[in-house]
């Protein structure tokens, strides 16, 4: 029998190439969010797909994009970090707009990594492959890439091949994670992103920048079948909480609506789900802020 073979698999990229989109597809799930909007994942999500013979660990990470703000630091921090211990790094960019010299800067910050590198090219489903020889080529010369493939996170297209290539260069290792689990979020957590997700979906402009959630009550009352959940959806400015909240409390009944029957489902009992709008000043500037609405600083090793 072949031996079994598990590990580490970043996913790295600029904004908005469809890096959690991939992720999802790769685990089979719905586990990170997915956003027209850039910056919509701002820690790492790790999922963990089971294939016969071995267990692959995905991370998905935020953006490598140079914000100003604390938050967004934190955010290219956590996701050099997860690159710097994987056994696999997927460099994704997508085929649509190809910025070699972007992509470079990415690269470069993560030569202290000892994982095998790949070039994933996106959104194969928008452009022909003969177009893209000339970029590839550029990308050749960028890194020296163990591989190079085509996929598509929207259809699916080219993840096989990607999986299976994949497997070829994880070291052998037993399973770190059991059978059944697919990610170490808490169910907390979970919800909270999916409230999040729903924020951002139904507001505009500077909103979905501005806003983290906190779970505050989580109450299981197995025996009626319902779980009571209590958050508050915190934003910078009292401008943005009368937005989310919108007339005679229209917008967020829709959001709390809409995060329930994804909620519901995923738990798999009656849900009631309460929210709360507060103004934190300035968080995503503020450490402390920061620390409380679940951004906590990384620590990376300087080699
Ligand atoms: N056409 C097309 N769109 C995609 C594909 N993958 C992702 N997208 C879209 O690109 C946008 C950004 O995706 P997301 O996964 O949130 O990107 P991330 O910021 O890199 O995590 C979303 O609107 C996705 O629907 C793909 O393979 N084809
Ligand atoms: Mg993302």
């Amino acid at each position: 029998m072949a031996p079994f073979k598990s590990g580490f698999i970043s996913i790295l990229g600029r904004p908005n190439v469809g890096k959690s989109t991939l992720f999802n597809r790769l685990i089979g799930d719905k586990i990170a969010i997915i956003a027209e909007k850039p910056q919509t994942t701002r820690n790492r999500i790790l999922g963990i797909k089971h294939v016969e013979g071995g267990q692959l660990i995905f991370l998905d990470t935020p953006g490598i994009h140079p914000g100003r703000s604390e938050l967004s630091q934190r955010m290219v921090r956590t996701a050099i970090a997860s690159g710097r211990d994987a056994e696999v790094l997927l460099f994704l960019i997508e085929a649509t707009s190809p910025l070699v010299e972007k992509d470079q800067k990415m690269i470069e910050s993560l030569q202290g990594s000892n994982g095998v590198p790949f070039l994933v090219i996106n959104k194969m489903d928008m452009v022909k492959r003969k177009n893209l020889l000339p970029i590839i080529d550029q990308y050749r010369r960028l890194h020296p890439f163990k591989e190079i493939l085509l996929v598509s996170a929207m259809t699916g297209e080219g993840t096989d091949i990607l999986i299976g290539e994949i497997l070829k260069v994880l070291p052998e290792a037993p399973p770190y994670f059991p059978q059944d689990m697919i990610t170490d979020q808490t169910e907390r957590f979970w919800v909270s992103e999916r409230i999040r997700e729903k924020v951002i979906h139904q507001t505009y402009q500077e909103i979905p920048y501005s806003t983290a959630v906190t779970i505050d009550e989580f109450k299981e009352h197995s025996e009626k079948n319902l779980v009571i959940i209590k958050a508050t959806i915190h934003v910078e400015r009292d401008s943005q909480k009368r937005i989310l909240i919108g007339k005679g409390g229209e917008k967020i009944r829709r959001i709390g609506e809409a995060a329930r029957k994804e909620v519901e489902a995923f738990l798999g009992v009656k849900v009631f789900l309460e929210l709360w709008v507060s103004v934190e000043r300035n968080w995503t500037q503020n450490p402390r802020a920061l620390n409380r609405l679940g951004y906590p600083p990384t620590f990376t090793q300087v080699s």
